[in-house]
């Protein structure tokens, strides 16, 4: 039992076993009372984020598939990790990175996952991005609408499940027949995702992690900085 156990007395080591016990459990106290040890020892939050709650999620994701643990385990899962990352959400997001460029980030219609979303969130603007995040289960109207009112450099979909990873083409095919496509960059991720799905719909990019999320979106701001759009050229 946790509960037993003084955090505090872990070697690094120890403790990043217990983080992936503990998530496993849905014990979010003691989650988040790691994460601040690990602060307290001095760990840089991205470490924490991927060696302790990242792969701890990782590790729920196989005992989920294999049927051993069901949903209303994963939810308390899914909330402890969410508690650790609200922990490490400031010190991610506030590198003090030069202004990059703006991103609308969602999940798709059908689709309630957003710890992987949240994340890729949290590093981009860590990168200096600023990010509207529309949330999850959002049908294209949704998507359409913030990309009006917000004029995104980057629209980022995200989606867990193979049942709804298509509806990415919905999104896409929908701004080319406003016109629009070619106005936005538009990166897509998720588990079930590869580069091939990436190209069949339509994307510029298929992230895998969120560290790609941040170094493609720095790449392709780059490229539009040097485009003909991005300096006002006439484009015929
Ligand atoms: Co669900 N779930 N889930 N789930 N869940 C998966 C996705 C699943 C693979 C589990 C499994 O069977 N092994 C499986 C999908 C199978 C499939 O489609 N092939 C599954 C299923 C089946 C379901 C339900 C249908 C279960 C049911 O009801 N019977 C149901 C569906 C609900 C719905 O959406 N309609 C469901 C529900 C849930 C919970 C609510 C319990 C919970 C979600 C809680 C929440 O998100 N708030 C949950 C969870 C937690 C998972 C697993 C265990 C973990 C997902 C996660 O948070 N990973 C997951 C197993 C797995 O993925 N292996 C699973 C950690 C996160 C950091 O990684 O999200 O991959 P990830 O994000 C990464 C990259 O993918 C990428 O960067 C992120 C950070 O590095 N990325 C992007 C993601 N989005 C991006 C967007 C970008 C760029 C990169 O834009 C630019």
């Amino acid at each position: 039992m946790s509960d037993e156990i003084d955090l505090h007395a872990l070697s690094d080591d120890e403790l990043i076993e217990q983080v992936h016990q503990d998530l496993y459990d849905g014990l979010r106290e003691e989650v988040e009372e790691a994460v601040r040890i690990f602060l307290d020892r001095k760990w840089a939050p991205y470490d924490v984020l991927t060696k302790a709650l990242v792969e701890g999620m990782r590790i729920v994701g196989v005992d989920f598939r294999d049927g051993i643990l069901f949903v209303p385990e994963v939810l308390l899962s899914a909330n402890s990790m969410k508690a650790g990352m609200a922990i490490l959400q400031p010190l991610l997001a506030s590198s003090g990175a030069p202004r990059m460029g703006k991103m609308v980030i969602g999940t798709v219609k059908g689709d309630i996952h957003d710890i992987g979303k949240n994340l890729v969130g949290m590093m981009m603007e860590g990168a200096g991005f600023e990010v509207i995040d529309i949330g999850i289960n959002n049908p294209v109207e949704n998507y359409l609408a913030a990309l009006e009112e917000h004029r995104p450099d980057i629209l980022g979909m995200s989606a867990l499940l193979t049942t709804t990873m298509p509806y990415m083409k919905v999104v896409i095919d929908a701004m080319k027949e406003k016109g629009i496509r070619h106005d936005y960059v538009v990166l897509v991720g998720g588990a079930p995702l590869n580069q091939a799905f990436a190209d069949a719909v339509g994307a510029d990019g298929y992230c895998r992690d969120a560290a790609v999320a941040v170094e493609m979106a720095k790449s392709f701001m780059s490229q539009r900085q040097g485009s003909p759009q991005a300096r006002g050229d006439v484009v015929t």
